[in-house]
């Protein structure tokens, strides 16, 4: 899989809604404030296998808010097919999501497409 290259555009099958796929690469930080203002749903994607990647979720919420103190805030953590790598418990999931305000979160893979929902 190629690394996002700032930002991609997706225009969803169902055509109710526009979506963005901004890079979380540090490069790309003046391009996304761009973003931060027009999101009404905002996902913030982790890897369950690097807690550093969980961690950054509060840095990701401070800088959205900064800009966007409306948009409904996801969490997605990624790489759930790597059962032994997971270092991500749920239940932390679920305490830093109702911490920070984070309306929903879930677990999947793009590899097996696998999605399992979690409701704060
Ligand atoms: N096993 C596994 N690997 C994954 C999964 N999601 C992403 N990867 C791998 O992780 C690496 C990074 O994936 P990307 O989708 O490019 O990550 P990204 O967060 O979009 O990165 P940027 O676009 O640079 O911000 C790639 O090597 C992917 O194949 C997953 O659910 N399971
Ligand atoms: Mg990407």
């Amino acid at each position: 899989m190629m690394p996002t290259e700032g930002v991609d555009y997706f225009y969803q099958a169902t055509g109710m809604y526009d979506r963005w796929d901004l890079s979380g690469a540090d490069r790309f930080e003046s391009l996304r404030e761009q973003y931060y203002p027009y999101g009404d749903v905002i996902t913030i994607a982790y890897d369950v296998t690097n807690r550093k990647s969980f961690e950054n979720i509060r840095t990701w919420v401070r800088k959205i808010r900064r800009y966007n103190t409306k948009a409904r805030l996801e969490s997605v953590g990624y790489k759930c097919d790597l059962v032994d790598q997971i270092v991500v418990s749920v239940a932390e999931d679920h305490r830093l999501a109702k911490e920070l305000g984070i309306h929903n979160s879930c677990r999947m893979s793009n590899k097996t497409g696998e999605y399992n929902f979690v409701t704060h």
